[in-house]
């Protein structure tokens, strides 16, 4: 497998000098709507966009071309020797959960670039362009939707029903778009098959395995398949005194029926591919002496395999309706999304070994848990991730790290695999 490109690139050093991209990478996690070094930046939110135009301005730096589509999504081009082919594409996201660290998405998009700073260095020149990019909304923070931006690039989710989506205060994906300064038809994002002619996401791991095996890399071969389920529970409410025990119709003790139900589903499996989480549980009126009356849940339910999946959707629902009818209140569900799991591309998972072997990093084939833009990309290009280990398999939380040598062999796989493709 071992091509010109790889000679090309050979002289790779064995650990690379990412010192700049570490204070990129420390710059980066300062802009946040939370104090650092906790990072929260979520979507269209002032941090959102003072961190695309540092990102944006790095870009720029290494000679890129940068364009942005309707909602933010955006496309920073190293241009080959043969512009007319489609590129290779490459990146990641840059927003943020509340209370997150600062390496989730970011290395992909900040290592991404640094892969191709790597190669500007060697003088390295490929032959199909290579475009870093910039996913909006990977987060789903701000519209209860994960991957929003790719979702669209993929045309999984139609302009319509992106146009239905609200935030907490009600406000609408074009009132926030164009307020950010994006404008376009929102048919614009989604792009055609032939687009890009391959895609590679490096990202954190956010589990446990590679630092708890000492590996290196890991090369990810599928993506589990994730859905989002919203439960609205409705009773009546009342004084926390006077109303007595019987005949109550208290939406929060529902609630607790139906999140310890879910949990037990997904326990109950027979595997621990199955997971399933409530981040959610909006109470209401939320004073400590008024039985709540109404209780929205937002639950985020997973597998490697999608009938198991939906299996637990199904459980829930039924649990809901059971429930309903026990208690008589009302409970209603909606699926926000129920997406299928992506299968990595071969070819690119091939590369990717190679590059491995010949940067002489340990690595390993593996599925990714959590779900990422590549996801999405898969629907309209071949597609693959390439994850660094992260402490202790955490994320998610102001304590993630991922150290300056996991990083480094991240970005040295990463740009040798992007010099294979390219060519
Ligand atoms: O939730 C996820 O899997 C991703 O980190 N947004
Ligand atoms: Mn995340
Ligand atoms: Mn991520």
């Amino acid at each position: 497998m071992a091509t010109e490109p790889f000679r090309k690139v050979n002289n790779v050093p064995a650990q690379l000098s990412i010192d700049g991209l570490i204070d990129e990478l420390m710059t980066l996690a300062t802009i946040s709507e939370a104090e650092p070094p906790v990072v929260t930046r979520v979507v269209f939110s002032a941090a959102d966009l003072r961190a695309r135009a540092d990102v944006k301005g790095l870009c720029a730096e290494a000679g890129l071309t940068i364009h942005e589509d309707a909602i933010g999504n955006t496309f920073a081009r190293w241009e080959g020797t043969a512009p007319e082919l489609a590129p290779v594409g490459t990146g990641s996201h840059i927003d943020a959960i509340p209370n997150a660290g600062l390496y989730d998405g970011c290395v992909g998009v900040l290592g991404g670039l640094e892969a191709i700073r790597v190669l500007q260095r060697l003088g390295f020149r490929p032959r199909r362009s290579i475009e870093l990019v910039i996913f909006t909304a990977e987060e789903p923070t701000r519209f209860g939707i994960g991957c929003l931006g790719s979702r669209m690039m993929g045309g999984v989710l139609s302009p319509t029903d992106a146009l239905k989506l609200r935030d907490k205060e009600g406000r609408g994906l074009e009132e926030l778009r164009l307020q950010a300064g994006f404008m376009g038809s929102l048919e614009s994002v989604a792009l055609p098959q032939g687009r890009f002619h391959q895609f590679v996401e490096l990202h954190i791991e956010q589990g446990p395995t590679l630092e708890a095996e000492g590996i290196d890399v890991g090369l990810v071969t599928h993506i589990a398949a994730p859905a989002s389920l919203r439960v609205v529970v409705e009773g009546e409410g009342g004084h926390a005194g006077a109303k007595l025990m019987p005949g109550r119709k208290d939406a929060l003790a529902a609630a607790a029926e139906l999140i310890l139900a879910l949990e037990a589903t997904a326990k109950g499996t027979g595997t621990i591919d199955t997971v399933a989480t409530v981040g959610i549980c909006e109470v209401f009126p939320g004073a400590v002496n008024s039985i709540p009356s109404r209780v929205r849940l937002e639950t985020d339910i997973r597998d490697t395999d999608s009938a198991r999946r939906d299996g637990v959707i199904d459980a829930l629902m039924k649990a809901c309706a059971e429930t309903s009818q026990r208690r008589g209140i009302s409970i209603t569900t909606e699926l926000v999304n129920a997406d299928p799991p992506a299968i990595c591309d071969a070819a690119i998972l091939d590369a990717l070994e190679e590059s491995a072997k010949a940067a002489g990093k340990s690595y390993k084939r593996m599925v990714s848990r959590a779900y990422h833009d590549s996801l999405f990309m898969a629907r309209i290009a071949p597609a693959a991730m390439l994850f660094i280990p992260c402490r202790g398999g955490v994320s998610h939380r102001p304590d993630e790290y991922a150290s300056p040598e996991w990083i480094g062999a991240g970005v040295h796989v990463l740009a040798r695999t992007l010099a294979h493709l390219a060519s």
